[in-house]
């Protein structure tokens, strides 16, 4: 069974964090209505979707990519970067523990899963404002034990690693080299976002399928062209709070 954890979007959305993008407003009625859409496109792939419930206090708690990263073997929960994010961690931790054996990221490690792309056995981490490299390091000593290798991946152009490049298929990456060094990607396959589309390098795949936002066209008639199954979905009210598809789920096999 393929199981997709989501969050809530907490009404203090409106107060999220920032970096690179300056506030504006949120429609929270309309955020609510794209993120149930995403959950329907998650249910289209074959997943289970089981939403967590949020409180008023957690602004950004609809990003639970960030709060942890979940192997085959195991699941890791993170300590943000964003002080604000570390109350997100508590609720993700119990549902991920009748899934999972869990280990955790610790002071003064910091981690965003948003920062961890996992190809195979190869996990490429940003090294980011949000994942520093005490988190990197805990995270070498726990996948190691499983036969991962972490390879560190300097981001400065984009809030998170997979802002920059993202998974397409197990030998496929979509990727904004104007925004990642690719070299350290080279023996994989590379598709490049459109010039013109600089945020389109976060796509979430799920199996076949490709589950996209619906404002970059031509990297989406690109992908379509190279025969990648394109699911649209208009988020565009979380993209004001800096998230993107694969930030909204945890998407593992039970
Ligand atoms: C933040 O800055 O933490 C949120 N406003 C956005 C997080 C997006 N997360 C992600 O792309 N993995």
């Amino acid at each position: 069974m393929l199981v997709a954890i989501t969050r809530a979007i907490s009404p203090a959305i409106v107060h999220c964090e920032l970096t690179h993008q300056p506030r504006v407003a949120i429609d929270f009625a309309l955020a609510r209505a794209q993120h149930a859409e995403y959950e329907e496109r998650l249910t289209e792939a074959g997943c289970t979707v089981e939403r967590l419930q949020t409180t008023p206090d957690l602004a950004d708690s609809v990003f639970i990519e960030d709060i942890a990263v979940v192997f085959p073997e195991f699941a890791v929960v993170t300590r943000p970067g964003a002080e604000s994010r570390r109350a997100e961690t508590p609720a993700v931790r119990k549902a991920l523990e009748k899934y999972r054996t869990l280990r955790s990221i610790e002071a003064p490690g910091t981690l965003d899963g948003g920062d961890v792309l996992v190809m195979g056995h190869r996990v490429f981490v940003g090294r980011s404002r949000r994942t520093n490299p005490e988190g990197i390091e805990q995270l070498r000593r726990i996948v190691e034990t499983h036969k991962y290798q972490i390879i560190s991946v300097p981001v400065e152009r984009s809030l998170h690693l997979k802002s920059a490049v993202s998974g397409i298929s197990d030998d496929t990456l979509l990727i904004n080299r104007r925004w990642v060094d690719a070299d350290v990607f080279s023996d994989l396959s590379l598709v490049e976002v459109d010039e013109s589309e600089p945020g389109a390098a976060n796509a979430l795949r799920i199996g076949n399928e490709i589950i996209f936002p619906a404002g970059y066209p031509k990297t989406t008639a690109r992908l379509e062209a190279q025969g990648f199954r394109m699911r649209p979905i208009d988020v565009g009210e979380l993209t004001k709070a800096e998230g993107a598809v694969t930030c909204c789920s945890l998407v593992f096999r039970a």
